[in-house]
């Protein structure tokens, strides 16, 4: 029987992995968690960072490709948290030391006017962004070997390590757009339609997980969309992103 001890052990397990940057076997090996105890693991794993300073200031999608869906055998979407420790400037650096392997992928920004109130069933999330963005999100999964179960990767708030967004245009049709990332000499070129077909479809899916798991979302708060490409090994170099006719984000692994 899993009680909140030992949902509170589970979410210090991952908090150490990261705080450390050492990984840790997957959860699974241990317990069985369902979808709704995993997200119960990530709200207590955010707690320990808010009880540090942490201010959460948006959310991150994953899962949002129909190949990684296929790979994991699921059908919805995957619901992660940003604070602000995991904001990089746009063109700033990222100090690797502090990832265990990190990955980049190329995302679409969207940033909320209002608050959503997931309680109101009218509510349509798409009415509440107002701008949109270029952005990059860095990837660091805290389990070892990348071995890691639906629950596990949910728990780990969806790997979420750090991310940077370009400059916030008002709000318009990102469908279809053509995306490269660059990352030293490696390339990824893909297309937002990557994106559940539509970044737009991502924010449908995700005011369906914040009424589920009750996730609430604030004016101002970012959400990053989905990832266009696979994601590409961060291990130093500039990594820089380009969405069609949206704009530009770079940022530079370093390891001073
Ligand atoms: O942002 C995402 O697409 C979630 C990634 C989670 C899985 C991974 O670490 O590869
Ligand atoms: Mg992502």
């Amino acid at each position: 029987m899993i009680d909140l001890p030992a949902f509170e052990s589970l979410a210090r397990r991952l908090d150490h992995a990261q705080v450390s940057g050492s990984d840790t076997p997957s959860l699974a090996d241990d317990v069985e968690l369902d979808v709704a105890d995993a997200y119960a693991i990530q709200a207590l794993l955010i707690d320990l960072r808010k009880r540090r300073g942490e201010k959460v200031i948006g959310v991150k999608l994953g899962f949002t490709s129909k190949a990684k869906m296929a790979q994991m055998g699921v059908s919805e979407v995957i619901v992660g948290r940003l604070t602000d420790a995991m904001r990089v400037a746009e063109g700033g650096d990222v100090d690797l030391r502090r990832f265990i392997h990190p990955k980049i992928e190329p995302e679409v920004a969207y940033r909320l006017g209002p608050d959503f109130d997931g309680t109101d069933e009218t509510a349509d999330i798409a009415d509440c962004v107002h701008a949109v963005a270029p952005a990059v999100e860095i990837i660091d999964s805290r389990f070892r070997d990348f071995r890691f179960t639906y629950t596990d990767v949910v728990a780990d708030n969806t790997s979420a390590a750090a991310f940077a967004v370009g400059a916030w245009k008002p709000l318009q049709p990102v469908d279809n757009r053509a995306v490269r990332l660059t990352v030293g000499g490696a390339e990824a070129v893909g297309s937002t339609s990557a994106i559940l077909g539509d970044p737009v479809r991502a924010l449908h899916a995700l005011g369906r997980v914040c009424r589920q798991r009750g996730i609430a979302l604030h004016a101002g708060d970012v959400i990053l969309a989905g990832a266009a490409t696979a994601a590409l090994p961060f291990t130093g170099d500039v990594a820089h992103c380009e969405v069609a006719g949206l704009g530009t984000v770079t940022v530079k692994g370093v390891r001073p």
